[in-house]
């Protein structure tokens, strides 16, 4: 067996958190990750034992046997470099599709993120429309967040100045961005409304509280979230300013068409 610590998607994580801790968007014990692994490559590292074994109190059976590596509730992204066996921990689903095995990690007694049910149900969703789909990330970034306080939240409205902001966003997210308004956070009813949107948008921003971002790997999925922050922090520092010209909808057309993109229909006008 090879040591786990060594293994390539641990060192990924470890370094994903720390990237989002010195961005400053994980404050305390802000954002969560999580990682589908390639269940034949996680075999060589883990010894196959069940260390417990809970209820997760709904159902993923798409997910049974699937193998996730996942941060911990309560724990700093700050500090998941050092010790990853405390802030870290690998979980299989159940064949029954809704019990949760801990196989390694959390080794302080710790529990897998609060957004847990958001984690797993975003990625059954997405699984469902992108077999490659294994990562799903959740973050604080700042300016996304500050943005949900003075810009209107109906998605077409959002995804249209997040596009005009940054010439890369159009190409990036062609499909657009789901936001929800303000929900109490950490339960199965937010991780449904999430999961609900997700499908469609491979973003899905919280109001007043941060941002899930999936994708086939940590660079996509973190990357997805780098962009919309790019540009939600373009927004915030344009502020009052007038704005003298911005990029219009022939041009975000022209873009796509350069990228063979097709964006969300409907999101632009005029073309
Ligand atoms: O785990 O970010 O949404 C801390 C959070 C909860
Ligand atoms: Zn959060």
């Amino acid at each position: 067996m090879y040591n786990i610590l060594e293994a390539p998607f641990l060192r990924e994580v470890c370094g994903a958190a720390a990237n989002l801790y010195r961005l400053g968007w994980d404050e305390r014990n802000g954002g969560n990750i999580s990682v589908r692994l390639d269940r034949e490559l996680a075999g060589r590292y883990l010894s196959g034992a069940v260390r417990s074994r809970t209820e997760l109190g709904f159902d993923v059976s798409p997910l049974a046997g699937e193998l996730f590596l996942v941060t911990g509730s309560g724990k700093y992204f700050k500090n998941v470099a050092d010790c990853p066996q405390n802030n870290l921990g690998i979980l299989r689903i159940g064949e029954d599709g809704h019990t949760l095995e801990l196989l390694w990690g959390f080794e302080d007694g710790g529990r897998p993120t609060s957004e847990l049910p958001t984690h797993l149900l975003n990625h059954m969703e997405r699984m469902a429309v992108d077999p490659e789909q294994r990562v799903v990330v959740h973050s604080h970034p700042t300016n996304t967040v500050a943005m949900t306080f003075v810009h209107p939240l109906e998605e077409r409205t959002f995804t249209r100045t997040l596009w005009r902001m940054s010439t890369e966003c159009i190409v990036v997210f062609p499909e657009g961005i789901g936001v929800l308004p303000w929900m109490v956070c950490g339960n199965l009813e937010i991780g449904q409304a999430t999961a609900a949107k997700i499908r469609e948008t491979r973003a899905v921003i919280w109001a007043a509280h941060g941002v899930f971002g999936v994708g086939k790997d940590l660079d996509e999925a973190f990357g997805l979230i780098e962009t919309v922050e790019k540009a939600a922090e373009i927004y915030m520092k344009i502020g009052e300013h007038a704005i003298l010209q911005s990029i219009t909808d022939q041009e975000l057309s022209s873009l796509c068409a350069a990228f063979g993109i097709t964006p969300r229909a409907g999101y632009l006008e005029f073309v």
